[in-house]
């Protein structure tokens, strides 16, 4: 069976867009693969985060992967930090990954330019990336758009060291594929719909939040920006505002784009955003309940126990594999 990685940085609670982008695909794919789902917590520190919240928001957004649907009898799920193999492999990649690669990623500059004092983490946070990746010998990733480059990284590191270290003919680490959905890999921000929804956005109008109230989801669906023609096409360069509603709709109900834009071909954009919002309700509303019980619950401590004793096997098997191709295996 082939394997999937993937992880989302508890640093906010996630959005609509993580959830189109990846979260999503999670519930999807844990049938037809052996799934590892991760919560990121050594990349959220890559920002000032408060401990206390760090900590709420580890344990909530575990929560959440389970909430939504991932079945942890089907999917192992764990914390980041909870398998030290995941710092202990991003050394080797970072000690192996030109200083060049890193600097060329587009979400390093993005986030160096929103940050007062940048720390190191910032920069090398790709390799820890990769590290996540490889130690489950992944076969795909569902990640947002965003996130391409990384992958491009992982696979580039993947094939450097198997060349430079794995016995002729083998192969040591396994080149992952990225998996994104057909179409919402990229969610932009409901206020400036030419750039990327983020959780960690200080205007909170600019995304909906998984856990966010359905008056609060009617509301920012409400004051989403658009433009003033008033006809709902799909027109991602001149009409970014409406397009990104009506990806953000084709996602959550599974409606074609073609098929909506039918429908509201004779409604205003208030009829079609009093419905967005019922649709993302729908959807969130009974999501949230199951969260409650489960934030609440001890079986979500037993759930990241056991997730991360089944991940440690895996994990620690590649870096021990890895240790011995670069040779700190040094007993006779
Ligand atoms: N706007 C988006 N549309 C589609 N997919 C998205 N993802 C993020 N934003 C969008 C995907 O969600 C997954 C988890 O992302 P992450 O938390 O690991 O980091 P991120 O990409 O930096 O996400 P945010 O929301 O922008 O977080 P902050 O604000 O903390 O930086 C990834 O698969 C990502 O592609």
């Amino acid at each position: 069976m082939e394997r999937i990685f993937s992880g989302v940085q508890p640093s906010g609670i996630p959005t609509i867009g993580n959830y189109v982008g990846a979260l999503k695909q999670f519930v999807d794919l844990q049938n037809e693969y052996e799934t590892y789902y991760c919560v990121v917590n050594q990349h959220a520190i890559t920002v000032p985060q408060n401990p206390a919240k760090l900590r709420e928001q580890t344990r909530s957004l575990a929560a959440l992967y389970l909430a939504l649907g991932v079945d942890p009898n089907q999917a192992t799920v764990f914390v980041q930090s909870d398998v030290p193999a995941h710092a202990q492999a991003a050394w080797m990649v970072e000690c192996l990954t030109p200083l060049g690669q890193l600097e060329r990623m587009t979400q390093y500059k993005d986030k160096v330019q929103k940050q007062q004092s940048v720390q190191a983490g910032l920069l090398t946070y790709p390799a820890l990336m990769v590290a996540d990746i490889i130690l489950y010998q992944a076969n795909l990733v569902p990640v947002g758009d965003d996130q391409t480059q990384h992958i491009e990284l992982t696979r580039d590191f993947v094939d450097r060291f198997n060349r430079d270290f794995a016995p002729k003919g083998k192969e040591i680490l396994t080149r992952p594929e990225r998996y994104t959905p057909k179409s919402g890999g990229r969610i932009m921000s409901l206020q400036d719909p030419t750039s990327k929804m983020s959780k960690s956005d200080s205007n909170q109008k600019a995304f909906i939040s998984l856990l966010d109230e359905p008056k609060q989801v009617t509301k920012k669906i409400k004051s989403a920006v658009t433009d003033s023609s008033g006809v709902i096409s799909y027109d991602p360069e001149e009409k970014a505002g409406i397009s990104n509603l009506l990806t953000i709709y084709q996602a959550f109900s599974g409606q074609t784009l073609a098929s909506l834009v039918d429908q509201y071909a004779n409604s205003g954009y208030g009829q079609f955003k009093a419905d967005l919002a019922e649709v993302i309700i729908s959807v969130l509303e009974p999501m949230q309940a199951k969260y409650q019980k489960l934030y609440q619950s001890s079986d979500l401590d037993d759930i990241l126990r056991q997730g991360a004793s089944q991940a440690k096997e895996l994990a620690n098997q590649t870096l021990a594999d890895m240790e011995a191709a670069i040779g700190f295996s040094y007993k006779l």
